[in-house]
């Protein structure tokens, strides 16, 4: 064996090595011992070993830079989302400095009657306070299953949320600044800044059109389940508002703005949160101009009990449950099939506990026969639109998959 190559190949390379360092943001000891064959571990694990600061260590963890984690469906299970449970999509880095004398909300814009900027003080002395549970989902959930896959986090179930927000109403401080007689959109800006650490570049800032903003359900929180809302989910300040994609709630609030057209701002245009404006094959590149902004969620439904994999007991009855939510829509029945889909059993639903929550459903289950069998849970809105039993349209950015619930159970 030629002794150079061999110890070429036992031992990383200065050029790999000083990229890994670069990458570790710190010295290798040692490196020069390091074999080739192995790869470096990096510091990700060891940077955290907590996992995301103030969540539970149940989530799923999709991505850690920035941090995006769903919640395993069985752990949905609560009327209300615990805080710690509540999934987390970032796109950017969370502010790390908070000081609550100094924060303020700024709403301006060419369909403001005025410029006005709000303390978190004067927002909660000057409004009236309200609660809702709004039920909040990323657009993305669900993309994982679609192929051929789309770029992006690959969100299963857990992308949802219900929690219960108390702030003020948008419309009364939209109000409170005037709106012109050509307001048509608003958009918001937060805190967070952008990966690339360019402290000019705007991370992410949506917005929606002035009839979803004026509507009572749509907030200004500072509070998530009764607390402050989680440092990760937006603290202190986040627009919420139930039944849209939840990019619209725009985290660590500062600024809106009144527009007199579609907002613009970062993943507003192009690709971003939006589906082909007609069908297209799976795979199809689709152009910017045919691609339309994704306003109110499609129906859905989630199991939350039993837990996939559950062992049941010969002739043992037990309870599925699980809830349900259809964008600005209520949902009108949701069934269950044991039988692959051939027979489907109406469950019992409850109605939401406001306009904008999800629902909870549950109905009793007798499993015939030992066997290996598949829970499915299909829940139908208002308007009589149901949930897929497969997948529904494939679009390019793995948006809006609604497809049944799946889980298997065992008769033992
Ligand atoms: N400022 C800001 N707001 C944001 C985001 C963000 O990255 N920055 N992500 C949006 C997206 S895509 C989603 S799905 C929700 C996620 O809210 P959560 O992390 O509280 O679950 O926040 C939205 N608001
Ligand atoms: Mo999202």
């Amino acid at each position: 064996m030629d002794k150079k190559n061999n110890s070429r190949r036992n031992f990383i390379s200065k050029s790999a090595l000083a990229a890994f360092a670069a990458l570790a943001g710190t010295k290798i000891v040692f490196g020069e011992n390091f074999p080739s064959e192995l790869e470096p571990i990096g510091l990700d694990e060891l940077e955290t070993p907590e996992g995301i600061p103030g969540k539970s260590d149940a989530l799923t963890i999709l991505n850690n830079k920035p941090w995006n984690a769903e919640t395993p469906p069985h752990l949905l299970d609560p009327e209300i989302t615990p805080a710690n449970l509540m999934f987390v999509r970032n796109n950017g880095i969370p502010p790390t400095e908070y000081d609550l004398e100094k924060w303020t909300l700024t709403i301006e814009g060419e369909a403001a009657q005025q410029k006005k900027t709000y303390t978190l003080k004067k927002l909660y002395d000057n409004f009236a306070h309200y609660t809702y549970d709004l039920t909040l989902e990323c657009g993305g959930n669900g993309r994982g299953e679609f192929n051929p896959p789309a770029k992006g986090n690959q969100w299963g179930l857990g992308g949802v949320a219900c929690t219960r927000w108390t702030g003020v109403r948008l419309k009364d401080v939209l109000n409170d600044v005037g709106l012109k007689s050509t307001a048509a959109y608003i958009g918001y800006y937060g805190a967070d800044t952008h990966l690339s650490g360019d402290s000019s570049k705007v991370v992410i800032s949506r917005g929606v059109p002035i009839q979803k903003a004026m509507e009572d359900e749509s907030l200004i929180a500072w509070a998530m389940n009764g607390e402050a809302i989680p440092k990760m989910n937006g603290y202190p300040l986040r627009l919420v508002m139930g039944g849209w994609p939840a990019s619209v709630s725009g985290k660590w609030l500062t600024k809106i703005v009144i527009r007199d057209k579609e907002h613009d701002g970062p993943k507003m245009g192009g690709q971003s949160y939006r589906i082909p404006k007609y069908p297209v094959p799976p795979g199809t590149k689709v152009p910017d101009e045919d691609m339309k902004i994704i306003e109110s969620m499609p129906v859905k439904s989630i199991i939350t009990y039993p837990k996939t994999g559950a062992i049941i007991g010969k002739g043992q009855s037990f309870e599925v449950r699980g809830h349900a939510w259809a964008g600005d829509l209520k949902v009108k029945a949701v069934m269950v099939s044991i039988d692959f889909g051939v027979t489907w059993q109406k469950c019992e639903l409850n109605p939401p506990k406001n306009r904008l929550a999800w629902q909870r459903w549950k109905t009793r289950i007798t499993l015939p026969e030992f066997g290996y069998y598949e829970l499915w849970a299909r829940a139908i809105d208002e308007n009589g639109k149901g949930q897929p039993m497969v997948l529904p349209g494939w679009n390019p950015k793995g948006y809006l998959n609604n497809a049944c619930h799946r889980l298997a159970v065992k008769q033992a």
